[in-house]
């Protein structure tokens, strides 16, 4: 398996911890990405199947897929162990609906707070514009951290064992934290979670080279 992605890319992140998890070995191509420049120019193995251009790519065989939603759903399809969704319908749509939280509507609130790691605009009102719509997604993202305590209830993982849902949700988090959106100080058992999950292999390596990415990528975060 080949996945093209990006030192940055929250999806591709996401794809790399369910390979990881179900031990599932790829090569892997960076595309070309810089906080300046964005996703340019874009590499012609991901045009030649996404139409939007977007990584994670995964070629897998003859099979090339894009979305990375689409492509875990594939890998549990064709290496369904260990399984990253449960069997039961219902219990499995729920959980595809949490990975859809993460990556729709928490993620949604998090790409407010991603001006952080870019260059600062050159103009003073937008600037001023930004980061008052950051500090409005900090709001969301800390309200967002009380409903999925909530979905959490107390459980160890979201929807039994370890699932998209967990790693979905584990990197929309991961992402609110390194652009410095809020801790998870008001809600402990969504931090245990956190932690639970963040120290799984697949997990701890995914973040620890992500920080090296930050590291070489990205300038001190903005105001
Ligand atoms: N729904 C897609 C979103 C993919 C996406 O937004 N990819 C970003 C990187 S994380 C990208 O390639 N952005 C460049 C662009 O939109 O031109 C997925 O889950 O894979």
């Amino acid at each position: 398996m080949k996945l093209f992605t990006a030192p940055l890319s929250l999806y591709g992140r996401k794809v790399e911890i369910a390979l990881r998890e179900k031990s599932l070995a790829y090569e892997r191509e960076m595309v070309p990405f810089s906080q300046e420049a964005g996703y340019t120019p874009k590499h012609p193995a991901v045009l030649a199947v996404n139409p939007k251009g977007q990584v994670p790519v995964l070629y897998d065989g003859d099979l090339a897929l894009f979305d990375s939603t689409v492509i875990l759903e594939y890998l549990e399809d064709a290496y369904p162990e260990p399984a990253l969704y449960p069997s039961d319908p219902a219990e499995r749509a729920q959980c595809r609906l949490l990975e859809l939280y993460a990556d729709e509507i928490l993620s949604g609130e998090v790409r407010r707070l991603m001006y952080r790691t870019e260059a600062p605009h050159p103009d003073p009102q937008t600037r001023a514009r930004r980061t008052e719509e950051g500090r409005q997604a900090e709001t969301a993202i800390r309200a967002l951290y009380h409903s999925l305590a909530q979905k959490l209830s107390g459980k160890p993982f979201f929807c039994g064992d370890v699932s998209v849902a967990d790693i979905a949700l584990f990197v929309a988090i991961l992402y609110a934290h390194r652009l410095g959106g809020p801790p998870l100080d008001e809600t402990p058992a969504l931090a245990a979670w956190y932690a639970r999950v963040g120290a799984r292999p697949a997990a701890a390596e995914i973040a620890e080279e992500i920080a090296d990415a930050d590291r070489a990528l990205s300038p001190p975060l903005s105001p």
